[in-house]
């Protein structure tokens, strides 16, 4: 049985006030029941009183909760029992197994209840008064109660009162928009997963501290130049998965300058494909800085005929805050035919579409900048400020890049 309501009209009360009753009856389906003396009522409006003397009288009090009204006849007066089976939840009616939910009885009258009987709609049941039921699959339950007192039996059905939802484990994915930008610029992170993801673990792969959401979405600036390799790691209540996004985010230094120089081996972010690879290498001498790249294997001539789509590619980042037009060098070397050559591009695509550098001597440094079908050095024009991609493709077998120069200088030439 549950606690007593706590505002109370003892039934000494009422017959002191009115002063002619003896007994407080309690009236549940025409069987009175005699309320003892020092039974509690819940009572929300003052009594409101007829007649309560001689000849046909009676009065009638309006009382919420198990009692629904008063009534006085006779010498003897008599409270409606107001019969509801209710009840409600402290827990979230909706989400993935397991879901635990903790219902708690509001049936009336609250002391007289002698038995509760719950069915959760899955095959569960309980004869708790507030019980907790984990459901364990997905699908929408109905919840029925019913109770029970000495005298009679009333029930509440709610219909699809929890609802499982799917649940699975989660595959981590996510993108960034922008990839590519000047210092200080923000990135903004969504989370792409599939599955049951709850919270999320952003690491933005430049030392910052990891931040956990539970948003799709997080910001993050990056203020250092640099190629970053962020990662995400999601929790769900079916496992934890993790993405790590290598070279991703490539943060842009501003150039100062309208000429200036990249070393080759300092590719912010290689891309590799079939046939031949760039590799990092120091065998030739007389390289610039700490080395250069080759497209390997060097087996003398092994040709890529389809440039973009399966050539492995060197991406440099460039923070062309100067706009105008830019000339390309390359300091290269063939190494084992003067016909080795590469394809030069901007921002993913070619300079000009299919044309490639060449005529680079063999086993020997030297600078070019002339592509072969066109007969033209190697340019480009910025109209605004930016971030942009430098691109090498491999084309060629033996191909060095040791240095690349960017110039605005139309008389420019290379020291050596
Ligand atoms: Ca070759
Ligand atoms: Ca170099």
């Amino acid at each position: 049985m549950r606690p007593e309501a706590t505002l109370s009209l003892s039934a000494t009360t009422f017959i002191n006030y009115f002063g002619t009753y003896d007994d407080i009856y309690v009236q549940e389906y025409e069987q009175p029941i005699l309320l003892p003396p020092d039974s509690q009522v819940t009572i929300t409006t003052p009594w409101i009183a007829a007649n309560a003397r001689g000849g046909d009288y009676g009065a009638r009090l309006h009382i919420t909760g198990e009692y629904e009204y008063f009534e006085i006849g006779g010498d003897q007066a008599f409270l409606q029992i107001n019969h509801s089976a209710n009840f409600t939840s402290t827990s979230s009616l909706t989400g993935t197994a397991p879901l635990a939910v903790t219902f708690i009885d509001l049936s009336t009258p609250l002391n007289q209840i002698e038995s509760w009987q719950w069915d959760f709609g899955d095959g569960g049941s309980s004869t708790e008064v507030n019980p907790t039921h984990v459901y364990t699959r997905e699908g929408s339950y109905t919840v029925t109660l019913t109770v029970a007192t000495s005298q009679t039996t009333y029930a509440e059905a709610k219909p699809n009162y929890v609802t499982v939802i799917p649940s699975s484990i989660p595959i981590a994915a996510f993108s960034a928009d922008p990839v590519i930008g000047l210092i200080p610029f923000t990135v903004t992170f969504t989370d792409t997963s599939t599955g049951t993801v709850i919270t999320r673990t952003w690491d933005f792969g430049d030392s910052t501290p990891t931040v956990v959401t539970t948003s799709v979405a997080v910001s993050h600036t990056y203020s250092v130049a640099g190629v970053y390799t962020p990662s995400l790691t999601v929790d769900g209540s079916q496992g934890s998965a993790v993405i790590t996004r290598s070279a991703y985010i490539l943060a842009v230094a501003p150039q100062i300058s309208g000429t200036f120089a990249l070393e080759a081996e300092d590719y912010a972010r290689q891309v590799a494909d079939a046939d031949l690879t760039w590799q990092t290498r120091t065998a030739h001498p007389d390289y610039s800085g700490n080395g250069y790249v080759q497209a390997r294997p060097d087996v003398d001539m092994l040709f890529v005929t389809a440039p973009i789509s399966t050539s492995s590619e060197l991406q440099y980042g460039l923070g062309l805050t100067i706009t105008g037009t830019y000339t390309i060098w390359l300091r290269g070397y063939a190494a084992n035919s003067a016909a080795d050559s590469v394809y030069v591009g901007l921002d993913g695509q070619p300079i000009i579409a299919s044309d490639y550098v060449s005529t680079f001597p063999p086993d020997t440094w030297a600078w070019g900048q002339t592509l072969v079908e066109s007969g033209q050095p190697i340019s480009f024009t910025i109209d605004t400020p930016g971030a942009h991609t430098l691109h090498f493709w491999t084309r060629e077998d033996g191909f060095s890049l040791d240095q690349i120069i960017l110039t605005q200088d139309g008389n420019f030439t290379p020291g050596d």
